[in-house]
């Protein structure tokens, strides 16, 4: 229906912040009557991914997998908006490889590991710390920051609704025809 498809990939940390500015994304995408879809650990990981934990080797099939389901909902003319830690460089060149690079927008969800630990929305946290929880993304695990994403969100630093008005300003000029 006239505009480009394309994935609107959030990195960061647990607790980061992504699926909130997911979501503000893809309410202001709805609004503007663009088609969307969601993709994150909630509808993958209990379902398609079910078979996959917290290895590098199942985080990197976790993404390989997302990788071709958003294929084909770009496929579709529906513009994806996948909140996944994705931590390594290696799997997010991958992603880009696979979905093309003109077709990923990458957006660097940036709060200190800090930050996400003193939120502790879910109590994560507190468990990696305490070994009840293993492989935990920043804990005992790595988080490699991209070193050129097409957007940074310092949400410790700039409000959501700024941050939120940056993002849609990038989609605008991607979504024209
Ligand atoms: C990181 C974990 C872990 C471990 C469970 N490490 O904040 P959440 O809870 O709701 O989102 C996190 C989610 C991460 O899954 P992803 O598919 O995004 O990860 S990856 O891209 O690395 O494949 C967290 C929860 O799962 N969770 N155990 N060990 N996050």
């Amino acid at each position: 229906n006239g505009h480009n498809s394309f994935v609107v990939w959030f990195t960061g940390l647990s607790g980061s912040g992504k699926s909130t500015l997911a979501n503000l994304v893809e309410k202001k995408l709805f609004e503007t009557g663009i088609k969307t879809f969601s993709l994150d650990g909630d509808n993958i990981r209990s379902g398609l991914n079910k078979d996959l934990r917290f290895s590098a080797d199942d985080r990197k099939e976790n993404l390989r997998r997302i990788a071709e389901v958003a294929k084909l909902f770009i496929e579709s003319g529906t513009v994806v908006i996948a909140s996944f830690i994705s931590p390594l460089k290696k799997d997010r060149e991958y992603l880009k490889k696979t979905i093309g690079r003109q077709n990923f927008i990458e957006v660097f969800v940036n709060t200190s590991l800090d930050e996400c630990e003193r939120r502790d929305v879910k109590g994560l946290y507190k468990k990696a710390r305490a070994g009840e929880i293993k492989n935990f993304t920043g804990i005992d695990a790595p988080y490699e920051k991209p070193e050129n994403p097409d957007l940074e969100i310092k949400t410790e630093e700039e409000n959501l609704e700024d941050a939120l008005k940056r993002i849609v300003l990038h989609l605008e000029d991607k979504l024209k025809i």
